[in-house]
């Protein structure tokens, strides 16, 4: 996925796994339920594909879903939100809110900085 011209100096994308779980869907809250998913980052998408077995590198799955990170915000989840550690909360602009979790500090370190970065490279036109 290379990057687009207009961005010559975007960040470079990221891909890892995760544990996710949506809690509102346009607007309207939903039960919470925390999977792991394989997530990567495309352009201003990030997408979140089951990652039950198998190699993504090769042979991509169709993702689960995708998030439009343009016009979002990310940042930690308030301790409400999750008595899990390192939870990340994004909001989109069309008012879905999803939680990434990992255990390790670094890796939700890294996903909080690439998605800030992601947000303010891609503005919303
Ligand atoms: O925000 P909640 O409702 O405390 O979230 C927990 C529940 O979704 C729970 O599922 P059930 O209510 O279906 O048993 C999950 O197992 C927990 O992981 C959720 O809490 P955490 O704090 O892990 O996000």
């Amino acid at each position: 996925c290379p990057s687009s011209p207009k961005h010559p100096s975007s960040p470079s994308e990221k891909s890892g796994n995760l544990n996710v779980t949506k809690i509102t869907e346009q607007g309207k809250k939903v039960r919470k339920n925390w999977t792991s998913s394989w997530a990567v980052l495309h352009g201003s998408s990030l997408q979140f594909a089951k990652s039950q077995g198998g190699w993504f590198g090769s042979h991509q799955t169709k993702p689960d879903f995708s998030v439009d990170l343009r016009g979002g915000s990310v940042d930690w989840a308030s301790k409400d939100k999750s008595s899990k550690k390192n939870v990340l909360e994004l909001k989109t602009r069309q008012g879905t809110e999803v939680l990434i979790q990992s255990d390790n500090d670094g890796t939700m370190n890294d996903w909080l900085r690439i998605l800030k970065e992601t947000i303010d490279t891609h503005v919303w036109e």
